[in-house]
This record gives structure tokens, sequence and C-alpha cells, in this order.
């Protein structure tokens, strides 16, 4: 018996030893003929547009981000919708601005779920993930969700058949909940959950290695996967919302950069165990790798620094609606298909991976409502002449219209109030500004008073989203709900297990 084992193993040794150097070639051609691609979507957590090498970081240092640029097409015009975690987020899944489906504010929350909210996304929302899915995908999520910690809006009940990873923002732990006292409820918030799909697995998790964690999942779920398509959506909880970001000691002081600099290079190295695996699995030439972020960073008081991150040269911090906020460092790979070590400068958004993967996979991309995001496949493979898909782009803060884009040209509106703006101070009532955000890329140079007429006409655009997605205290007429439920309960060991 034992040498019958033996054998097997040894036959096992050797024919993947003999076969490993030609193995992947055949299936690499069976899989781009017989199957559709697998769809690979890593979103990091409040990453700067300078924050790597790619996209000018000379602090963080990224290997593996250069190779899958110089292998793959860099985005440089790429948005997301929102200067923060849940309004970017319902887009990424849904295709559509956050003000259409009801996630970019709640009177419970604010702008971003806090934990035990009765708010998420509707279940009736169709995502990227419920489409690939009744496409035959396996679809998958690791990572940081975001969308509502109550059972009826989990990543399980919104398309992913396996979710491993926390509900909402590794920064909503018990003790700053405590700290928060009445506000968000925050005395009742429980010790961080690390979730396996629909159940709390793990109650106070060591933030250290979530990173680590995470990519090894993500791993094992590629591996598990290897022989159907797969769609893994992966957002990573680093650098995120603390002050000071988490690493594994692997890490932990290494970068020039502190602690933000040390958690992106760890990223780097997770970005660099997928692609990988991908080569060695042989299934790299049918896998579109999107790496992007949320939304850009916060920044350090002292905006030349870049220990919480850097957004230059773009204008402005994360959290508003400044050009650092949305355009986020974007990044896609899959061999052969996307030409490599290009860049497309056309505007696009995370609204657009929706309908895009949509079309890649032959689904149908929902007709019964209106989806914001565009078929970007002609910017992805590089094709002659391929433009924005965008008439238009609004940039909100919750539910303020704040700024218009058509082609370059970006019209902050005047007005009379706000919460927060990236060009003026809070008390002040702002004047309409107009920047060339191709050619000012530091959105230095107002030219208002040069283009009375651009402004005009973003003007009228501006009124055009007003009456579709809302305005201040003005709901618009195609705006949808969130979802909502009475009694949430903190999720816990003992409460999910009772579900
Ligand atoms: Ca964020």
């Amino acid at each position: 018996m034992k040498c019958l084992w033996n054998l097997l193993l040894l036959t096992g040794v050797m024919s993947g030893l003999v076969l490993e150097s030609v193995s992947a070639e055949p299936k690499q051609a069976a899989a781009s003929h017989h199957q559709p691609p697998n769809f690979i979507v890593i979103f990091c957590d409040n990453l700067g547009y300078g924050d790597i090498e790619p996209f000018g970081s000379t602090v963080n240092r990224t290997p593996c981000l250069n190779r899958m640029a110089r292998e793959g097409r860099k985005f440089t015009h790429f948005c997301v919708t929102a200067g923060v975690c849940t309004p970017s987020r319902a887009s990424i899944m849904t295709g559509c601005y956050s003000q259409r489906v009801g996630m970019h504010w709640n009177p419970r929350d604010g702008q971003v779920l806090r934990p035990i909210s009765p708010y998420g996304l509707h279940p009736d929302e169709i995502t990227v993930a419920e489409i690939l899915k009744d496409k035959g995908y396996k679809t998958g999520m690791i990572g940081k969700w975001h969308l509502g910690d109550q059972p009826p809006f989990l990543p399980t009940a919104q398309g992913f058949e396996y979710f491993y990873g926390i509900p909402y923002s590794d920064d909503m732990t018990q003790a700053v909940g405590k700290r928060l006292g009445e506000r968000f409820e925050g005395n009742q918030w429980p010790p961080l959950p690390v979730m396996l799909n629909d159940k709390v697995i793990e109650a106070g998790v060591d933030r250290n290695l979530l990173t680590k964690q995470y990519t090894e999942k993500a791993v094992e779920f590629i591996e598990q996967n290897q022989d159907q398509p797969f769609f893994l959506y992966f957002p990573q909880a680093m650098p995120g919302s603390t002050q000071k970001p988490f690493s594994s000691e692997a890490f932990r002081g290494k970068s020039k950069n502190g602690p933000w600099g040390d958690s992106i290079e760890e990223l780097d190295w997770s970005t660099g165990q997928i692609l990988d695996k991908l080569v060695e699995l042989g299934i790299d030439q049918n896998t579109l790798v999107i790496w992007t972020s949320d939304n850009g960073s916060p920044m350090a008081r002292n905006m030349a620094s870049t220990e919480r991150g850097t957004n230059n040269p773009l204008h402005g911090r994360g959290y508003t609606t400044a050009e650092g906020a949305f355009r986020v460092p974007t990044i896609m790979w899959w061999p052969k298909t996307i030409p490599a070590g290009t860049v497309c400068e056309e505007l696009t958004t995370t609204m657009d991976l929706l309908p895009t993967f949509a079309h890649l996979s032959k689904a149908k991309v929902p007709t019964d409502r209106i989806i914001d995001g565009h078929d970007i496949r002609p910017l992805m493979v590089g094709k002659a002449g391929a433009k924005t898909p965008y008439d238009v782009f609004y940039y909100y803060a919750m539910d303020q219209l704040q700024a218009v884009r058509k082609g370059p040209w970006k019209l902050f509106l005047p007005l009379k109030n706000f919460s927060r703006h990236p060009h003026f101070k809070k008390g002040e009532s702002s004047k309409p500004l107009l920047f060339n955000v191709v050619t000012d890329i530091s959105s230095e140079h107002n030219v208002a008073e040069q283009h009375p007429e651009i402004v005009k006409e973003l003007m009228i655009l501006a009124e055009k989203g007003r009456a579709d997605l809302g305005d201040t205290n003005r709901p618009g007429a195609n705006q949808r709900k969130p979802g909502k439920i009475e009694n949430p309960l903190p999720p816990t060991l003992e409460t999910t297990s009772r579900n």
C-alpha cells in the first residue's frame, strides 16, 4: 500500500514536472476559445493617485504594479463617483451613480454606513456579481464590503457565492464605537467581525494580518476556480481610514514612507501574488485584472507630505469632489488582449465595469432601469480613435451636486453653502470655477471668465443632472431607494450563528 502511494505520488510529481512547461499553452488556447474571461477587481481603500510608482510615487516601492503597468494599460482619467467609501462601492457594484441607487447618504449614518445600520444596497438592485453568477460564473468577494452589514444586504445576498472579509470599514472597531457613545449608536458596535459567507467567524481581528490573509484567500479562490469562469472582487482594507495603516511583519517599518508606505508595499506584493498565480496556472491570457482605488487619499495636513498618502499632481484631498478625490490610479491587465505598456487618457469610471463585464461575458445589461456606466471595451483594448463614452460626468458630495465635467472641462458650480469643498472654505459661498483637467493637471488655472460659453453649457448640463439625480433638498426624477430593515442586529458570533 505504502509503495503504491509512493508510486502514485511519484507519478504525480513527475507528470507535474513534465507537464508544467507545456501545460500552460493548451489551457490558455482552450480557455480563450471556449470560455468567457475571468474577472479580478482589486479595489484599494483611500489609495491616492500619486501613491504608486506607475503614477509617480518616489517613496512607495511598487515593483509588481510597475510590472502590471508595463504588461498592461494605465488609465489616467479613471474616476470613482464619490470621495468616500460607501457611495463609491455602490457604483462599482451597480454601474450607477450612488444617488441613483440611494447609497449617497442616509439619515442614520450620513455618507458612509456605520455598523448595525438599518440601511444597505437594495436587494432589488442588480450587481455585477449577480449578472456574472447568472452566466455561470463562480463569484467570490474577499475584503471590505461596506454596503450593508445586515443579512439582506451582505455580499452573499448580492450575488457572491463566497465572501470572506469585514462587512464594513476596518476603522469601525468596538473601541472607536465606545468613544462615539450615543453617536451612530457607537456603544453597540461589536468587535470587528470577520465573516465567512453570512456568518461571523472571528470577532476582533488582528488588522496587521488583513492584507496577508486576504491575499491567501484570494489565491486559494483562484486555484479552486481555475477551470471555470470566475469573478473575484477583492476590495483590500488598506491603506484605509486609520491614521496608521496596518501591515504584516515582513513589511512593517520597511518602506521609506512610514505605515502608509508599508501598507502600500504589501498591497503591491499582494498584487504580484495574484498575477504570478494566474501565470502559473496558465490562465493569465483569459483573465482581466483591474487594479484601482475607491477614492483619493485623505493626505496629511501638510499636503507636501506623503505620510497619509498623496493625490499629487492632482488637486485636493480625498473625501471631497476634487480631482484628487475622484480620479484614482488604475491599471488594467489582460495579456494578449490589452496592449502592453499603453495609457488611456479618456474619461472612464468604476460604473463602466458592470456593462463592460456583461458584454465580455455575453450577459445582458439590465434594461428595466437606468444604468449610468458604459461598455468601455474599445478603450480597454486600445482601439484607434476610441473616445470616452461620457457626454457628461457629475461630481456629487452626498446629495449636493458640486461639479460637472464634459470633455476636458470641469466646472465647479456656484453654491451658497456646502459642508465641504475642495476650493473654498466653509462659510464662504463659491463662485464658478472652470478648469481644463486635461492640460491643467493640478486644477490651478480658473478660466471661467475666458470661457463663458463653456460655463453656460455646463450649467445647463448641471440642471439636467439635478432633475435626474437630485440636489440638496430636491429629489431627482430617477432616483431609486436604498434597502432598509427594522431592528438591525450587531454582526457577532452569536447573532449570525442564529440566522
Ligand atoms: Ca475609501
